[in-house]
């Protein structure tokens, strides 16, 4: 519960309302932004949660004509048109423009929090079960997810279908070339290096996609006895450790636009070419999504010639790292184990296996985007806690 208000008044010539909370606390909201979020049904669409207001109506320069405390839970402003707006104190307290309120209202919509991992990583487990029938179990997978970026569940049927199911438990999965779900097995004429025997070096999946799949599920149906383990490691932990490491080739790799290539035909036929920055990062410069693929580097490599090798022995110190001993974390999935990751965060890669006449390995493979995960999480938390 939000304190009381205990006094409102306008300041900055009308510019400004400051709020006086019962805590001895303030508050102070530009009358433009007050203006632009007026709550009542001429202004707001509450059925849809949204403005109604437009913005050529908006005058930006609005003052207010008078402020006054309806009740200590809410307050009232007259405009100079004499249109009236209310906002109730929980309201307004929420939306404080302090930098402590501001602060964590961001964490509590986007949780942005990272835990970073290496070698030492205590992998997270889940049942499968409880997470798809326990509302709190599954707000503590996503929860875990988004923090880690990496949580295993346990005990899947080993068959096909159970990814369909997570899904529906999100919300739903993102199509791709490659299908709703997609099967990785060894295939004759792979249409991708997944596909095969071999070994896969670190790599997010789907670089070649101007907004790569945010999470990605891997569920174990069958593994083989020897080879095919899983290697796992915090690219948002590399990456620190490279900027401190080696600022030039963070600063080469964070700038260098990389050309991907996926071309061949799978769910429908398909030439998907996209420039993608190997690490993507923020207005700080802190790494936000890495997209980083060997196998679908395109041959096409669209920078002048003598950018060319300082490019290779920034993208030599960071494969290196993460390889290194002390970040990369090995696994090997069992049947019934479904890994889900953080795809833009997280970089994953497969020993290799023998092949052999018959299928000796087979994970099902499904992605979802961060939007559809993290709109699960809200709404979960939403119920478990009985709050927004
Ligand atoms: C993939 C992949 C891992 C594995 O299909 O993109 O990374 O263990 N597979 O086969
Ligand atoms: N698969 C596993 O970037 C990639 O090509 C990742 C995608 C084939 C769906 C592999
Ligand atoms: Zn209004
Ligand atoms: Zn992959």
């Amino acid at each position: 519960m939000s304190p009381g208000i205990r006094k409102v008044e306008a300041l900055d010539a009308g510019h400004l309302v400051r709020v006086e909370w019962e805590d001895g606390s303030e508050s102070r909201y530009p009358c433009v932004w007050l203006r632009d979020n007026c709550q009542c049904p001429h202004c707001f669409l509450h059925s849809a949660r949204a403005r109604k207001l437009l913005f050529e109506d908006l005058d930006v320069n609005i003052v207010v004509k008078e402020v006054a405390l309806a009740d200590r839970k809410k307050i009232s402003i007259t405009w100079p048109d004499e249109h009236a707006s209310e906002y109730e104190a929980e309201w307004l307290k929420k939306r404080c423009f302090s930098e402590e309120a501001r602060a964590e209202m961001r964490e509590a919509l986007f949780l942005p929090e990272h835990q970073y991992w290496g070698s030492d990583l205590q992998l997270p487990k889940m049942p499968f079960e409880e997470i798809m029938y326990n509302d709190e179990s599954a707000y503590r997978w996503l929860c875990t997810l988004k923090k880690v970026g990496i949580v295993i569940l346990t005990g899947a049927a080993a068959r096909q279908g159970e990814l369909i199911k997570l899904g529906h438990r999100i919300g739903f999965l993102r199509l791709t070339f490659y299908g709703p779900t997609w099967q990785v097995q060894d295939k004759a004429d792979a249409n991708n290096v997944a596909y095969t025997t071999g070994k896969l070096c670190f790599h997010t999946d789907y670089p070649v996609l101007q907004h790569p799949p945010g999470v990605q599920f891997l569920h174990c149906i069958k593994q083989i006895a020897t080879g095919g383990e899983t290697e796992v490691v915090d690219g948002f932990h590399a990456c620190n450790k490279l900027k401190n490491q080696n600022p030039q080739a963070y600063q080469i790799l964070s700038s260098t636009a990389v050309d991907y290539t996926d071309v061949g035909r799978d769910y429908c036929d398909f030439a998907v070419q996209c420039k993608q920055r190997i690490i993507d990062v923020d207005s700080r410069g802190q790494a936000v999504r890495i997209n980083y693929n060997n196998a679908t580097r395109d041959t096409v490599f669209d920078i002048p010639a003598e950018k060319v090798r300082p490019f290779y022995a920034a993208l030599k110190e960071f494969n290196d790292l993460l390889n290194s001993a002390e970040l990369k974390f090995t696994h090997k999935l069992k049947p019934g184990d479904i890994m889900t990751f953080d795809n833009w965060r997280v970089l994953h890669g497969r020993q290799s296996y023998p092949s052999g006449s018959q299928v000796t390995r087979h994970l099902e493979g499904a992605y979802a985007d961060w939007d559809v995960v993290m709109s699960r999480l809200r709404l979960l938390r939403k119920r478990v806690l009985n709050r927004d």
